[in-house]
């Protein structure tokens, strides 16, 4: 009696698809390959524990909702044998069906199956174009030679030394008996074919066993029981049988429920009854992966700013624009048909900062935005900007950016704040003295710099910060300022936690109500601590009188 081959292949671990394959047909017992028309049905053959996929001709015609003509061209069925390829990790045996032409066809198909990922390829003795084996009688084989130059062609060309080409006889279903089915057989695997697929439509396997024990094993054996379906698996094992095809029932199930499903629906125009019988839109997620795509996207679209949480200070009326602020504190009024904040938010939000507090005081009723913590300063008339700060010092448990709630910015402002490697950095426009500011009308906060602007963006020198002082403040010690402070500061986590520490000591020395940012920064700077500055210029606006407001009403 014939005995499955127990080739080297059993004793190792496979690896690649094609090795997986080839350890199916070689290895001791029977295996067994289910047929998959599309990504999906890949999958479910995977999830039921199949060694293998059967891409199976009819069932991707059918799928197509074309004939097993070699309707669908053969770079339409790669493409479909991509997606089934892309969604599992078990080895696919495609149905290559003649091979869609002669010899050169064939090394052009093996080599485009290699690139897919495709693990082998079954080619039967018939002629190009095909029809399905189980219509008809009679068709016409393939001469035995010309088929013969097929195989070899395909092994001659196939790109991964493992690759499994199965040489598919069809000489018993087209009535040409067992010693011509047997003759062919030996012929192809001299030609170099890795296993032979004897083919029947008989309804009993009788002819498919004699064919098996006239072989006597020489190369594996692969069959395709589907009209011969009660006979029992244990008599293929017993006839040393290598591969047994399960060849179209996926898509006959398919059909059935899919049928079943359609007529009901449209019999009781309601999907009550079926919605339990059918798989749920849960389980297609499950399938396809969803979660997966989450987690890429957890981290790979996750916008730089998600690290960071923000505190906004807008607890002062803004008393330059008089009559304006007597209802409203000033990060309220209206640019342009939207609060100033909510301009100011939407930036922040955009750059991927989704935790935002504002620290409200003046009018604080007002500050009403969604996807904002508010945060009260009651103190706000008595007090500034560290001790708005202070109020939100538990904030500053993390990377966090400080901005006044007066001002707008170009997003990419802040990108490139959320970019700087320092553990505190402000950024200084460098245009503050030629963007024509009426600094002897306001006060404007001027930034001492290591070194001036030189124009380079790309500098990577960094230029730290060595003093602000407002307008008016005039210390020759000090230097010549470089630029504009604007309000608004990166602290990494480390930066965050200097900064509480230094509100802490501030509050404890009694000076923190007297106390407003560049005052903070100034004692920062006293103690040693390095801040980086972040040049810009111009592309960002603050809103202290009438002046500004023009300004910033024109600028959005
Ligand atoms: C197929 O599944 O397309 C096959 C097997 O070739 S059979 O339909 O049995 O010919
Ligand atoms: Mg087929």
């Amino acid at each position: 009696m014939a005995t499955k081959l127990d080739g080297a292949a059993s004793s190792h671990v496979p690896r690649s698809k094609a090795q997986k394959l080839k350890h199916a047909l070689l290895k001791a017992d029977l295996a067994f390959v289910m047929e998959a028309h599309n990504g999906l049905s890949a999958k479910v053959v995977e999830e039921a524990g199949f060694e293998g996929i059967w891409a199976s001709g009819l069932a991707m015609s059918a799928a197509l909702g074309v004939r097993d003509n070699n309707e669908a061209s053969w770079t339409q069925v790669l493409e479909q044998l991509e997606f089934m390829a892309d969604a599992t990790q078990i080895p696919i045996l495609v149905d290559g069906d003649t091979g869609y032409g002669n010899f050169n066809n064939v090394r052009r198909l093996v080599k485009k199956l290699c690139q897919r990922g495709i693990a082998g390829v079954c080619i039967e003795d018939k002629l190009f174009p095909k029809t399905n084996s189980f219509i008809g009688e009679g068709q016409p084989l393939a001469d035995i030679d010309e088929f013969a130059g097929r195989i070899k062609a395909g092994k001659d060309s196939q790109e991964d030394a493992d690759f499994q080409l199965i040489a598919r006889v069809e000489a018993l279903i087209s009535g040409w008996g067992m010693d011509e089915a047997l003759r062919r057989a030996e012929a192809y695997h001299a030609a170099g074919a890795d296993g032979i697929l004897i083919h029947s439509k008989k309804a009993d396997a009788d002819e498919i066993l004699t064919f098996s024990r006239e072989w006597a094993g020489r190369a594996p054996l692969v069959i395709v029981p589907t009209m011969y379906y009660a006979t029992p698996t244990g008599a293929f094992r017993d006839a040393g049988v290598s591969l047994v095809i399960w060849a179209n029932h996926n898509l006959r199930a398919a059909l059935s429920a899919m049928r079943e499903t359609s007529r009901r629906i449209m019999e009781e125009q309601s999907l009550t009854s079926v919605e339990g019988e059918v798989a749920s839109v849960k389980e297609i997620f499950q399938i396809v992966g969803q979660s997966e795509l989450a987690a890429a996207e957890a981290r790979y679209l996750k916008p730089k700013g998600g690290d960071f949480k923000c505190i906004i200070l807008a607890a002062s009326r803004g008393s330059a624009l008089g009559p304006l602020t007597e209802r409203l504190p000033k990060c309220m009024l209206d640019i342009r048909g939207q609060p100033l904040l909510r301009r100011l938010v939407t930036t922040l939000n955009e750059g991927g900062l989704s935790d935002i507090s504002v620290v409200r005081g003046y009018r604080k009723e007002m500050i009403d935005l969604a996807n904002i913590r508010v945060i009260d300063n009651e103190a706000f008339a008595a007090n500034g900007e560290a001790a708005s700060l202070e109020c939100a010092a538990e904030q500053l448990d993390g990377a966090c950016v400080l901005s006044y709630g007066d001002i707008l910015f170009r997003p990419y402002i802040l990108e490139n704040l959320l970019d700087s490697s320092g553990d505190i950095t402000a950024v200084i426009d460098a245009r503050w003295r030629g963007a024509g500011h009426r600094a002897a009308e306001r006060t404007v906060d001027l930034a001492v710099c290591s070194r001036p602007f030189t124009g380079d963006y790309l500098d990577e020198e960094p230029v730290w910060l060595n003093a602000v002082h407002s307008t008016g403040e005039t210390d020759a010690e000090i230097g010549e300022p470089s630029g504009e402070f604007i309000g608004l500061i990166k602290l990494s986590a480390a930066g965050a936690l200097t900064v509480r520490q230094e509100l802490a000591t501030m509050k404890r020395e009694g000076v923190l109500d007297e106390t407003d940012l560049p005052a903070l920064l100034n004692r920062l700077i006293a103690r040693g601590e390095q801040i980086e500055t972040l040049y810009v210029t111009g592309h960002w606006l603050d809103v202290d009188d009438v002046f500004d407001l023009a300004k910033a009403r024109n600028l959005v």
